[in-house]
């Protein structure tokens, strides 16, 4: 293995914008070395490694290998990381094949070679190599070597545990996708996500730099809405050239393409240990971190695997004081307290023996009790299953429906011409410029009281906290008068109505869980089927996991409807083979009812969590 001969020197102090003068003092203490690492194939990966001018003893390294350019976080290296800067590590920055000022060519979410014989590398090797000839060539070094990264980063870190280099001591993957067709990133139950599936594969497969796309309109909803049915994408701007693009078209389904691509099935050893990482609010990748913990879980025999949910959203404990979110306050620092007092201890006792871990098998932040709480498992054991139950008027309730008449239910007019925004317009490019994005999840969802096609059931005030911890599913009986259709379920917290006790808070909805289910998969994921027009049919699926208290005087309330525009693509609501390449006569407005039965009693089961 070799290191290319253009390796440089630079202060990084110099090359930092004026700041804090902490910081700046920080980034001074440490110099950057420029390499290009020679993977097995002969393709160089630009890595630049910023370690201290002057230390005692030896130190571990601590890799992020990243697609979004390693020379931008070398330079803030310690404004990004300053807990860690301060203990002492030699930090490596690295692009990913393709990426940025790395050779090779980028692959999104390149599958392991364990998937295909004919593969000779994967994001697995490019870790093992680097970190063979950073452990043999960094002067200094401990022998010990940690990875971490939110998003893709986190990604590519986990990659790097499947078959861990022997010196890859401590992991910590953070809001890493771990299937873009079932829950994280591009698609949710197979509903996809138009907004960020589009604008991502755009931004990465332009230029081998980010480049955001191009709209002509500062709400995109107008935009999205007026290109109609996907296939005009690639016939009016994308011309075949973005390939993630392409694979969407292609493999509508949950296919072997996609199978091949998640990393689930291959996490069959805790080799490392791992510090999973995860937002209750992260709007890309909330699925991942934990269907990663819970795969590692099963084979945690050393007790090795941890997690630590907090009230953040995406990547939100790396920055900031973590306070709040949008305008929900949660009573403490929470992301700063998670870098000092259990990211830093974590790297800190894997790679330099130091200092004892006192750290559960899960840590969760209980947002609206705002107090982190630690458990032997996750999800608890001993929570009750409670349901709350759609009723007539508009009631929700802990008693399920008695009434015999099967036909009691509520309706709405669901048409594609006019869908429900996700989020408050205008809706800004996902990364552009004045955008929500990053915060839409915790939006007031009374912005959509007044749509008609939006149901909602709200309880009576609550006579005692509600806390609840664990996995929430949404049990749907519906019927569409088209032959496809979308549900969307949302779990809200109301504040009351008091303005003296709440103040900006008065009468928020919070949402506390939600996801879409496009019910063309409710028998297959692989094998879509048209919905019988008119029947009643049984829908249930997962609103993912919460640790959230309701306090005393708040109200539960859940929102249904079957568009999320352009979060989630229209659906057509007439069955055609592949969405993306519908006709625009295929979309057609479809009258949705959601029943509330005994024998159809549709709502929401909670995990309570009893006996505190
Ligand atoms: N959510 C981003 C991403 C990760 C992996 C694949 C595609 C997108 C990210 O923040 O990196």
């Amino acid at each position: 293995m070799r290191s290319s001969p253009v390796a440089l020197f630079f202060a990084l102090a110099a090359s930092l914008p004026a700041q804090q003068g902490e910081q700046d003092r920080l980034a001074g203490r440490y110099a950057a070395t420029e390499h290009g690492i020679a993977m097995r194939d002969g393709v160089k990966l630009h890595t630049i490694v910023v370690a201290p001018r002057e230390s005692a003893g030896t130190l571990p390294l601590l890799l992020v290998r990243t697609p979004y350019g390693a020379r931008g976080m070398a330079r803030n290296f310690a404004q990004r990381f300053p807990e860690l800067a301060t203990d002492g590590y030699v930090f490596v920055f690295q692009d990913l094949r393709g990426r940025y000022e790395s050779e090779g060519t980028f692959v999104m979410q390149r599958p392991l070679r364990a998937t295909d014989p004919s593969l000779a590398i994967d994001e697995g090797t490019d870790a093992w190599d680097s970190i063979e000839w950073l452990v043999r060539n960094v002067p200094g070094n401990n022998g010990r070597a940690g990875m971490f990264g939110v998003s893709y980063a986190g990604w590519t870190t986990i990659m790097a545990a499947v078959d861990p280099h022997p010196a890859l001591r401590a992991i910590s993957p953070q809001a890493s996708p771990a299937d873009m067709w079932l829950g994280d990133d591009f698609h949710h139950n197979g509903a996809f996500r138009l907004s960020y599936g589009f604008e991502y594969a755009a931004m990465m497969e332009t230029d081998k730099t980010n480049q955001p796309f191009r709209f002509e309109r500062h709400d995109v909803f107008d935009w999205y809405l007026a290109l109609g049915s996907l296939r005009n994408v690639d016939e009016k701007f994308l011309h075949g050239r973005i390939p993630t693009w392409t694979d969407y078209v292609e493999h509508p389904d949950y296919d072997g393409f996609w199978q091949r691509q998640t990393i689930v099935p291959h996490l069959k050893a805790c080799t490392v240990p791992t510090l999973n990482v995860a937002g209750w609010w992260d709007q890309e990748d909330f699925f991942g971190p934990l269907a990663i913990y819970e795969a590692l879980e099963r084979h945690d025999s050393d007790g090795h695997n941890h997690l630590v949910v907090g009230p953040w959203n995406h990547g939100g404990w790396s920055r900031g004081k973590g306070d709040r979110l949008g305008k929900i306050p949660f009573g403490s620092d929470t992301a700063a307290w998670y870098r000092a007092q259990v990211e830093a201890p974590w790297f800190r006792h894997w790679l330099k023996h130091e200092g004892p871990l006192d750290l559960p098998e899960a840590l969760t932040f209980e947002a609206g009790a705002n107090q982190w709480r630690r458990w032997d498992s996750w999800p608890p054991e001993g929570t009750t299953a409670k349901t709350w139950f759609f009723g007539d008027g508009g009631r929700l309730s802990l008693e399920a429906p008695t009434t015999t008449d099967d036909a009691a239910h509520d309706a709405f007019v669901s048409d594609p011409a006019h869908p429900v925004p996700y989020r408050q317009r205008p809706i800004q490019a996902t990364y552009g410029p004045g955008s929500k994005w990053s915060e839409w999840l915790v939006e007031d969802q009374r912005f959509v009281k007044d749509r008609p096609d939006v149901l909602f059931w709200e309880s009576e005030p609550l006579t005692e906290d509600l806390t609840i911890a664990g996995e929430i599913t949404a049990t749907l009986f519906a019927s569409t008068t088209g032959t496809d259709a979308d549900w969307i379920v949302k779990l809200i917290d109301v504040w009351p109505d008091d303005h003296a006790a709440h103040g900006e808070l008065t009468g928020t909805c919070l949402m506390v869980a939600n996801e879409v289910f496009r019910g063309r998969y409710r028998n297959s994921f692989s094998k879509p089927e048209p919905i019988p027009a008119g029947e009643v049919v049984k829908y249930s699926w997962s609103l993912h996991a919460q640790n959230h208290t309701w306090k005393k005087g708040h109200r539960v309330m859940v929102q249904v409807q079957s568009t999320w525009f352009p979060l989630i693509d229209r659906n057509p609501q007439t069955f055609v083979p592949n969405i993306f390449r519908a006709e625009e006569s295929d979309f057609r407005a479809a009258t949705h009812r959601v029943f509330r039965s005994a024998r159809h009693a549709s709502g929401v089961t909670i995990p309570v969590v009893t006996g505190r």
